[in-house]
């Protein structure tokens, strides 16, 4: 159990959190506020307030095919995922990742960050060891050190773990301010997922549309879903293998482009998934909090 999970921290007129949330303006009970802290966390992250988070276990079970989909409409009631989206988004530390790819520079277009470690490694307390030989793991192992999942997610993870019957060891959390902000086909297919990977995707907030397409048979219809404050699809089987997923830019269209919080966990099976997920979420730029309605990027 690493040493980070729920730590109640005492705050006390001079504390370091206290100075913090004052300086960005967050107006928090201080008597009982809790953090996760850890020292790869750029600040405290707050744990979730006391929720009573019930979830609908009764999805509309999507078998075509080659696709295998749960869809909760929706998994958590809207005051419950609203909560839950005013907290993730105020508590988080944010990143908009650039990166290289094809000789081209790539500004990803939405806000993200990433908690987890594969699953060849443990937390011993901050230490991360082989899961195999319980050593500590080789220096150059990690490009970055590993960040454990905070409270706050920690407890969406088991929620859905329960609801789901699959078990993930990262959570990967997107923003999308408006509607310019979007995340391109793709499927999440990597080997460091393993064969036939599951993830669950939690939306939070603004509805935005999730489109499916398959990857090669032209003749299969696509799949599109309103996803709404609360909502949860869950990609299994043989779904990554053949269908893409999008949430594509709405600009311009009537549709609702109120800003979305999108929480996905997912299971690394390898240090390439660690990696992976560390350089296209976190990257190496300045953290950002959401602080007063908007992104403030924080000098380190
Ligand atoms: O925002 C969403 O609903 C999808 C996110 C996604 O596809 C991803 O993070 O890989």
């Amino acid at each position: 159990m690493a040493m980070y999970a729920r730590k109640k921290q005492k705050v006390s007129a001079q504390s370091e959190a206290q100075v913090e949330e004052a300086k960005l303006g967050t107006v928090r009970d201080i008597e009982t506020q809790t953090y996760s802290t850890h020292p790869t966390y750029p600040f405290p992250i707050a744990n979730l307030p006391s929720l009573q988070l019930t979830a609908s276990s009764t999805p509309r079970v999507i078998k075509k095919g080659d696709l295998d989909l749960l869809y909760y409409h929706p998994f958590f009631k809207d005051s419950t995922a609203k909560t839950l989206y005013t907290h993730l988004l105020e508590s988080l530390p944010w990143y908009k990742v650039m990166y290289l790819a094809r000789g081209m520079t790539i500004n990803t277009p939405r806000y993200t960050t990433v908690f987890g470690l594969d699953e060849t490694a443990i937390w011993d307390g901050d230490r991360v060891l082989s899961a195999i030989s319980k050593q500590p793991v080789p220096s150059n192992l990690y490009q970055k050190p590993p960040r454990p999942i905070p409270g706050c997610l920690q407890e969406l993870k088991e929620c859905v773990e329960h609801a789901t019957g699959e078990r993930f060891n990262f959570v990967l959390v997107n923003f999308y301010a408006d509607g310019t902000h979007s995340i391109s086909p793709h499927s999440d297919d990597e080997s460091f997922l393993g064969p036939n990977p599951c993830v669950a995707s939690l939306s939070l907030g603004g509805s935005r549309d999730f489109i499916m397409k398959h990857k090669t048979k032209k003749d299969v219809s696509g799949e599109k879903f309103l996803l709404q404050n609360g909502d949860m699809v869950v990609m299994r089987g043989t779904t990554m293998a053949n269908w893409l997923h999008s949430v594509p830019k709405r600009v311009g269209k009537t549709q609702s482009t109120s800003a979305r919080v999108n929480v996905t966990f997912r299971r690394a099976i390898n240090a390439k998934g660690s990696n992976n997920y560390s350089h296209f979420n976190v990257g190496s730029g300045p953290v950002h909090r959401f602080v007063q309605g908007s992104m403030v990027a924080m000098s380190e």
